[in-house]
């Protein structure tokens, strides 16, 4: 059996185009465009990249964002200060600073600084703790928020399979999790004190890999049927000296012959990613604003 390669770069050229839609009605509506504010602190290289794709994707679904690149060096203080600044600005619907932050910076109480309801990321404690009581006004991290649309859009109504989630962060596997149990999925995490890993991953009828090692789950993981969403996002040495290449936490071509549906990388959940971010800002300039939730969203 082969599987069939999930297409994440073309689901999220339709969500890119929903959110595009919304945030036209949105300016028709009060006037003004959505806006989203990113902030870069250093000179993370990948960063940087996903930033500037951010941004792009923005100017595309003809939202607003303010850009913010400070210097490695940036105080804590001041860096709290500019999120200050953008919660109380009514031109930014959506605030995005981008992980990670430089050490002697403390990510937690950045983030904390974020108006939860402008927090895109889904970052924010109150957002966390939304998602889990199942406050529909919890703004949910973009990757799995993501994964979850490529798995309903590939399997429907989850409710009753065993999903076996590999990764515990607060960005990726907690929040995928708490995803997966509210469409009533059989929830495992599993994370690197795990004992037989490769035995329940082949329990899963979904398996999420969000674990960040190289083509860490083998194709003998995997359960013949099962769907496979591959998270990771690891540069790897190439086949020339000096070349690198792209590869997920799945050994992609070995699952792929057990696997009934599986996401490759790159083109699958990092496009999604991105989609997400311009849905959950054009959800909240919605919801700041009081106008109703947009529709396809
Ligand atoms: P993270 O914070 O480093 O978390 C990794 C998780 O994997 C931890 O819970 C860790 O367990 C677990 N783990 C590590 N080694 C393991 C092993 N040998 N067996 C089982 N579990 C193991 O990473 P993250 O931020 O969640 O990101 C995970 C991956 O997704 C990375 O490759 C990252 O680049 C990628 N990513 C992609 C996107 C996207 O848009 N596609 C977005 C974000 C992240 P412990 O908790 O026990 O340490
Ligand atoms: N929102 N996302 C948010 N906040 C953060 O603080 N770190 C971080 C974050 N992570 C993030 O943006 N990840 C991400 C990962 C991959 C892509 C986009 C965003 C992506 O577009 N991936 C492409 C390949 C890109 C490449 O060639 O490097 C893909 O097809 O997978």
């Amino acid at each position: 059996m082969t599987a069939k390669r999930i297409d994440g770069k073309a689901a999220a050229a339709d969500v890119r185009a929903s959110a595009g839609r919304a945030a036209a009605f949105f300016r028709a509506s009060t006037g003004r465009p959505v806006g989203l504010a990113t902030v870069l602190v250093g000179e993370d290289p990948a960063s940087e990249v996903y930033i500037r794709s951010k941004r792009v994707a923005c100017g595309e679904a003809a939202m607003e964002s303010f850009h913010y690149a400070l210097p490695a060096d940036t105080s804590e203080a001041d860096l709290l200060g500019l999120v200050a600044r953008l919660n109380a600005d009514p031109a930014v619907d959506g605030i995005l600073v981008q992980l990670p932050l430089p050490s002697h910076m403390d990510a937690a109480r950045v983030i904390d600084a974020i108006n939860p309801d402008k927090d895109v990321d889904g970052f924010h404690v109150v957002n966390a703790g939304r998602l889990a009581v199942g406050d529909p006004a919890a703004l949910v991290p973009c990757t799995p928020l993501g994964c979850l649309h490529l798995l309903k859009a590939e399997l429907g109504d989850l409710s009753g399979k065993h999903a076996v989630v590999i990764g515990r962060s607060n960005i990726v596997g907690k929040p995928m999790a708490m995803l997966l149990l509210a469409e009533s999925c059989t929830v495992t995490i599993a994370h690197s004190r795990t004992r037989d890993l490769p035995a329940l991953a082949r329990e899963a009828d979904i398996l999420v890999a969000a674990v960040g090692r190289p083509e860490m789950v083998r194709g003998e993981w995997v359960k013949p049927g099962a769907t496979v969403i591959d998270v990771g996002i690891n540069r790897v040495a190439g086949a020339e000296p000096r070349k690198t290449r792209l590869v997920g936490d799945v050994a992609y071509s070995g699952a792929a012959e057990v696997a009934g549906a599986i996401t490759p990388v790159p083109g699958g959940v990092g496009p999604m990613t991105i989609a997400m971010l311009l849905r959950n800002t054009v959800v909240a300039a919605h919801r700041r604003s009081g106008l109703p939730a947009p529709e396809g969203l």
